[in-house]
């Protein structure tokens, strides 16, 4: 089997790629049985490749009970039976490759399914598992061993008939956490990241990184979002650990990381990027998606471009390196979240690329965000598979929280939002299925679809396509600096120089970005004194040349090209 290593031209690849995230559940079902699979996602490798996408990012495709999608795991070494096999998934890798496409699998290493061997094995104290997950007896009233709640609501602990003791869940309590204390457990699970680098994979995506190693079992101090967090956040045996995955298992593969992160400072991103400590090569963190709430994605308040780029400015400073995604499988449509998903949709959605692609970074598209795809246009409860947004709105309605309310939270926050399966067609089934789609196809395929935009000018799609050339051409783009130049509460701009030591000449560029409904005047910030010398405008996503105008249009996204030194 060929490693990625003999073929990877440069060592850094992945600084220059945009990475495609793919939602296997709802990106190409090849078999008519309403859930996407391998061999579709092969079917589409073609329009990634003709999009630009150098990496795609495969969320889990291993067997599971589904509990949570995927992220529940019951064999580490296997393929689900619903997306296909081994080979098809060897496959995969090995057209991917043909079309200059690198695979990153998303991998996690927290937590399995209470269905995994591993556990079963654990709650009857068979060897060697009898301490690969966190057990612990009960309080001296027969409560739990502590207050710790789980990032889907309720107590992280759950009590567990067979072993008479209660196990840890940060997450559902069908996915148990695995005990990085124990060195068999490390081991195993270096081991498992080592057979898919072997199958030929460039690197992972590694679920919630920061929270393997617990510290304490201590009661967590009161707080109203999650408890306990302080003591498995960013911990040294987490950073223990991903040294030793980096230099004894990722490292001879020359593989990629990114790790994703919860509840994570720009400091603590710090240390896990930083190169001369070997850890992870970058991290998502989603401060930048959170500028329109108060507590992480739940209690709204209103949107402002000042806050967004005070949040970017910060991450983009204090990073060596960032992974930029306003997308993915937890968060809302970027176009219903930042963007206009009303008469403005189709600006907005070019906006939002022109953002995405010319931050410093590498930018990781959602599928279907290069359409322009919306949210779920849900009508009840009873429509979503979420497993988190159930649980929320079971919590809610303990609280007597009414109806509405609930409804307009879960509306604006649940996971299905972007879960809904890729619109390919405006046929019945969008292209997606011929048969009954695993979640709704949301009713706007009929006219936001795949097949009305590929090729076709001004089309979102072909926007994306179009900057994503641009950006691979640029060398500040790709590698200059970035300077925030002016924000206030719907106007944003900021700079990309080119890098001190650039050994290619490019231009200065400014990106300025309405981010609302109505036009704006541009001076006195960007102001030159005559005409003759104001910027000329080198990408527009409303057709606009010439030089900067006095006014911006409704979402109107403007590059403005300069000598080096101006
Ligand atoms: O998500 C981690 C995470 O904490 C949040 O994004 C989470 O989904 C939650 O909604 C907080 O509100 C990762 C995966 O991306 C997610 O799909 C999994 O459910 C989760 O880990 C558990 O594996
Ligand atoms: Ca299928």
């Amino acid at each position: 089997m060929t490693t990625t290593h003999d073929s990877t031209p440069e060592r850094e690849w992945w600084r220059s790629a945009v990475f495609y995230q793919i939602y296997p559940r709802s990106f190409q079902d090849s078999n008519g049985d309403g859930i996407g699979d391998i061999p579709g996602i092969i079917s589409r490798l073609d329009v990634l490749r003709d999009l630009g996408v150098g990496a795609i990012w495969l969320s889990p495709v291993y067997p599971s009970p589904q509990a949570d999608n995927g992220y529940d795991i019951a064999n580490y070494r296997d393929i689900d039976p619903t997306m296909g096999t081994l080979d098809d998934f060897d496959n995969l890798v090995a057209e991917a490759k043909q079309r200059g496409i690198r695979i990153i699998m998303d991998m996690v290493l927290n937590h399995s399914s209470d269905e995994h061997p591993w556990f079963q094995a654990s709650r009857r104290r068979e060897e060697p598992y009898t301490d690969y997950y966190i057990w612990q007896p009960a309080a001296p009233d027969g409560g739990p061993p502590n207050n710790w709640t789980s990032f889907f609501m309720g107590t992280v602990w759950e009590w567990d008939e067979v072993r008479g003791e209660y196990y840890l869940h940060l997450f559902d309590r069908k996915q148990p956490d695995l005990n990085y204390s124990n060195p068999a457990v490390v081991a195993e699970m270096k081991d498992v990241v080592r057979f898919w680098l072997e199958r030929g994979v460039a690197g992972f995506r590694f679920d919630v990184i920061n929270v393997l190693s617990k510290q304490s079992y201590a009661d967590g101090r009161p707080t109203l979002v999650i408890r306990g967090n302080e003591h498995y956040n960013t911990t040294e045996g987490t950073h223990e650990f991903l040294r030793q995955l980096r230099a004894e298992v990722m490292e001879p593969y020359g593989a990629f990381s990114v790790g994703e992160t919860v509840f994570i400072t720009p400091e603590e991103a710090q240390n896990l990027t930083n190169k001369a400590r070997g850890e992870l090569d970058t991290v998502f963190y989603f401060d930048h998606l959170e500028v329109d709430r108060v507590i992480a994605r739940y209690v709204p308040r209103g949107f402002s471009a000042h806050r967004l780029l005070k949040r970017l400015t910060a991450w983009q400073e204090r990073l060596e390196w960032n992974a930029i995604a306003l997308e993915n499988h937890d968060q809302p449509r970027i176009v219903s979240h930042y963007g206009d998903d009303g008469v403005y949709r189709e600006r907005s959605a070019k906006l939002i690329a022109t953002w995405l692609l010319t931050m410093k970074g590498t930018p990781f598209i959602y599928q279907g965000q290069e359409i322009g795809m919306t949210n779920f246009d849900m009508t009840g409860l009873d429509q979503l598979n979420d497993v988190e947004s159930h649980n929320i709105d079971a919590l809610m309605q303990r609280f007597r929280f009414p109806g509405s309310l609930r409804w307009y939270i879960t509306r604006q926050a649940s996971r299905d939002n972007a879960r809904t399966p890729v619109q390919w067609t405006s046929e019945p089934g969008a292209g997606f299925t011929d048969g009954q789609p695993w979640l709704p196809i949301n009713a706007n395929a009929e006219t936001i679809n795949f097949a009305s935009q590929v090729e076709v000018p001004d089309s979102v799609w072909s926007y994306y396509r179009d900057l994503i050339t641009f950006r691979a051409a640029s060398p500040t783009l790709l590698r200059g600096t970035f300077t925030p130049l002016f924000s206030d509460k719907t106007l944003m701009a900021y700079r990309r120089s080119p890098a001190p030591d650039e050994p290619e000449a490019d231009e200065t560029y400014t990106i300025v970005l309405n981010f609302c409904g109505y036009s704006r005047r541009l001076s006195p910030w960007l102001h030159a004194d005559s005409e003759a010398e104001r910027p000329r405008i080198v990408w527009s996503n409303i057709g606009r040349a010439g030089v900067l105008p006095d006014k911006l249009e409704p979402w109107e996204a403007i590059i403005l090209g300069m000598p080096k030194e101006a």
